[in-house]
C-alpha cells in the first residue's frame, strides 16, 4: 500500500509544529505548513505523481528542497529530516503535543515556564493553578487544557489502524534486509484489522536468531530499548509504540502466527478443543503427547482441531469456532467485489475536485457507478447546496454521464436529517435523483428515544436510501450518539433502506459489532468511502477490513451489485 497525501500532510505538519517549538524561522515553518495544506487538499496521490516521475516542484509553494524531501517521504514513508529532530525533541514535547486544542506556541512557554516533566506534572500544575497565571494563559484555555489530557488518557494508547500501516511497512522493509528472515508477519490486532491497535506484535521465522535481534535493535525509529533476549526483543519506537518482536524457527512459523495472532479468547477457545482432544497447542506447534502433528502452517493446526481455516478478521470467538466446526464460515468480502462507491464529494461543497476530477479518478479505481453526495443546504459543517445548486449539478451529471465510456454517475445528495426527522430538501427535488444518502450532523447530544425516532422518521419517507454513518462516532475522538442501533437496523430492514459502513479511517462506522448485527438481522449494507478528495476512494480497503470483521460478504453489500440490481433495490 502507497502513503496517503493525507499522511504525509501529517507529517510535515508534525515538522512544522516540532520547528516552531524550536524557535525556528517562521518563514521556514510556514513553508512547511503550506505544503502540508496543499498535499492534503491535492486531487491526485503525491506516490502516484512521484512514481510517474513528475517534479513536484509544479505544485504551487513547493520548492526544490520541500520537493526533494516530499519525494522521499512518498517513496519511503520517512522524513529523515522529522526523525533527526524527533530524536533530539525531549519526550514530554512530543507527549504535549498529543493533547488536543495545544498548539506549539503554548506547548514551547509550558515547558519553559512549568519545567514539568509529564502529563501528570501539567495534570497537577494545572490544579495549583500554576497555568493560569502564565501569559496568554486563562481559565478557559485551561479547561480546554484539563480536557484534551483527559481525552489522551481515555483513547491516546491506541492508534488508529490506517496511521500504523506506513509504520509497519516501513519496519517490514528495514527487518526484511537482514538475510536471515526467512517469513515476517505483523500479527496481533494489526493481523485482525482492529480499527486501532494497542502495539504490534512481529514475528519472523528465521535460521539463526541472533542476527535478527540485533539488526532489529538497531532499526532508526526506536527511541528506547525495553528488553531483548535471544529471541525476542521489545522497544518503544519514537512515536510511542511498542514493538515487540518474537523469532521463530519456521517449523514453528505457523503455530506462533497462530498464538501472536490472537485473539486471547480466540486462542483460549481453539486450545479447549485441542484439550479435549487429548491435543496440545502452543507457541511452537500441536502435539499429542510428545509426538507433534503441526506447526508449520496456521491450516494444518485448525485441520488437527477439525476446523476449516479462520480468517484472522475473524478471530474474535464471537461464533466463528463453531461455525468453522460446521463448515459455516462466511465467504468474507474482498475488495475486489465492490463495483462502485455510493458516497463522496466535489468542489460544489467541501471536497477538493471537481466533478471531472472525481468521476475520473474513481474510474480509474476501477469502480463501474459513483454516486455524487454533495451536502445540503442547511449542513453547519460545510456549504451546502441549495435547490437550485442541485438541480445544476444534476444537469451538469447528465452532460458528463453522456461523455463517460465506462463509469456511470448517480445523482444524489448527501441530505441532512432534520431534528424532527424530515430532510433538508423538498421531496420533488428529491425525487429526481437516483438515491439519497441521509445523516446527522446536528444535535448530536439529543436523548436516545428521540435520537432513534428522528433516524426512523427519516426512513418513513419513501424517498431515504442510506444511512450514513449512523452511530456518528469518530474513532479516538468522539463518542457515538445516543441511539438504539438494534431498533434502527430493524427500521431499516422493514423499510428497505440501508445502513452505511462509512470506510472514513477514522469513522468506520458502522464498526464490526453492528455490521454484523445488521447482518444476523437481514438489513442491507453499503460500503462507501465519503471521499472527499480523489486519493479517498482508496479508503474503501479500510471499509472492507472493517466489514471482514462484522461477517459481511459479498451479498451483503449493495455496492458489489452490477448497476441494473443495484437499482431495483433503490427503488424501495
Ligand atoms: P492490542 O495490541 O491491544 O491491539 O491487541 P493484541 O490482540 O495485539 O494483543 P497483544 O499485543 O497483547 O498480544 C498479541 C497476541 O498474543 C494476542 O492477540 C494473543 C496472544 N496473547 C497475548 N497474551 C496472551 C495470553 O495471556 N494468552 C493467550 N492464549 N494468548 C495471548
Ligand atoms: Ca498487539
Ligand atoms: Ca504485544
Amino acid at each position: 500500500m502507497t502513503i496517503h497525501n493525507s499522511e504525509i500532510a501529517d507529517k510535515l505538519n508534525r515538522l512544522a509544529n516540532l520547528l516552531e517549538i524550536e524557535g525556528a524561522n517562521p518563514f521556514r515553518i510556514r513553508a512547511y505548513r503550506n505544503a502540508a495544506r496543499i498535499i492534503g487538499n491535492l486531487s491526485k496521490d503525491v506516490s502516484d505523481l512521484v512514481a510517474q516521475g513528475e517534479n513536484l516542484c509544479d505544485l504551487p509553494g513547493i520548492g526544490q528542497d520541500l520537493s526533494e524531501k516530499i519525494t522521499t517521504l512518498a517513496q519511503t514513508g520517512e522524513l529523515p529530516l522529522l526523525t533527526q529532530i524527533e530524536a533530539r525533541t525531549p519526550a514530554i514535547l512530543n507527549d504535549l503535543m498529543k493533547i488536543e486544542g495545544l498548539g506549539p506556541k503554548r506547548i514551547q512557554v509550558i515547558y519553559k515556564k512549568l519545567g514539568i516533566k509529564s502529563i501528570n506534572d501539567l495534570r497537577s500544575a494545572i490544579g495549583k493553578g500554576r497555568l493560569r497565571r502564565l501569559h496568554g494563559f486563562g481559565e478557559k484555555t485551561e479547561q480546554k487544557i484539563l480536557q484534551g489530557i483527559e481525552h489522551l488518557t481515555e483513547y491516546g494508547q491506541r492508534i488508529k489502524l490506517a496511521e500504523i500501516i506506513p509504520v509497519v511497512e516501513s519496519l517490514t522493509r528495514y527487518l526484511k534486509n537482514n538475510q536471515a528472515v526467512k517469513e515476517i508477519e505483523c500479527a496481533g490486532s494489526f493481523r485482525r484489522r482492529k480499527e486501532t491497535v494497542g502495539d504490534l506484535d512481529i514475528l519472523v521465522s528465521a535460521k539463526e536468531n541472533k542476527t535478527v535481534i540485533e539488526h532489529f535493535v538497531k532499526y532508526g525509529e526506536i527511541a528506547d530499548i525495553i528488553s531483548e533476549g535471544s529471541t525476542r526483543a521489545a522497544v518503544h519506537l519514537r512515536s510511542g509504540i511498542q514493538v515487540d518482536l518474537r523469532v521463530v524457527s519456521p517449523g514453528s512459523f505457523g503455530a506462533a502466527l497462530l498464538y501472536f495472532t490472537g485473539s486471547k479468547e480466540h486462542n483460549i477457545a481453539i486450545r479447549k478443543i485441542a484439550v479435549q482432544k487429548n491435543l496440545k497447542i502452543n507457541e511452537y506447534g500441536i502435539f499429542k503427547g510428545e509426538k507433534e502433528l503441526g506447526g508449520r502452517t496456521e491450516e494444518e493446526i485448525y485441520k488437527q482441531i477439525g476446523l476449516s481455516y479462520i480468517e484472522p478478521e475473524l478471530r474474535e470467538d464471537r461464533g466463528e469456532i463453531a461455525a468453522a466446526r460446521k463448515k459455516q464460515l462466511p465467504k468474507l468480502i474482498t475488495l475486489n467485489d465492490i463495483r462502485g462507491d455510493l458516497h463522496c464529494h466535489t468542489t460544489a461543497t467541501n471536497g477538493t475536485a471537481s466533478l471531472e476530477a472525481m468521476a475520473k479518478a474513481a474510474e480509474e479505481f476501477g469502480h463501474e457507478y459513483l454516486a455524487i453526495t454533495d451536502h445540503s443546504e442547511h449542513l453547519s459543517v460545510a456549504h451546502g447546496l441549495d435547490k437550485k445548486g442541485l438541480l445544476t449539478q444534476i444537469k451538469a451529471i447528465d452532460k458528463l454521464n453522456s461523455k463517460l465510456k465506462k463509469l456511470v454517475i448517480l445523482k444524489s445528495i448527501d441530505v441532512d436529517i432534520l431534528e424532527d426527522g424530515s430532510l433538508d430538501m423538498p421531496d420533488s427535488i428529491l425525487k429526481e435523483l437516483d438515491l439519497t444518502v441521509c445523516s446527522i450532523h446536528n444535535l448530536f447530544n439529543l436523548p436516545l428515544k428521540k435520537q432513534t425516532e428522528r433516524i426512523i422518521r427519516a426512513m418513513d419517507n419513501p424517498c431515504f436510501n442510506i444511512l450514513s454513518h449512523p452511530t456518528g462516532r469518530l474513532i479516538n475522538k468522539r463518542q457515538p450518539y445516543a441511539i438504539d442501533i438494534e431498533r434502527i437496523i430493524h427500521a431499516a430492514k422493514e423499510r428497505g433502506c440501508i445502513l452505511e459502513l462509512n470506510a472514513q479511517p477514522d469513522r468506520l462506522d458502522l464498526n464490526d459489532i453492528y455490521c454484523k448485527l445488521a447482518k444476523d438481522i437481514g438489513a442491507r449494507l453499503a460500503i462507501s468511502t465519503d471521499a472527499h478528495s480523489p486519493s479517498q476512494f482508496a479508503y474503501m480497503q479500510f471499509g472492507i477490513y472493517q466489514a471482514r470483521r462484522g461477517w459481511l460478504e459479498k451479498a451483503d453489500v449493495v455496492n458489489t451489485r452490477p448497476l441494473k440490481e443495484l437499482m431495483k433495490i433503490l427503488k424501495r
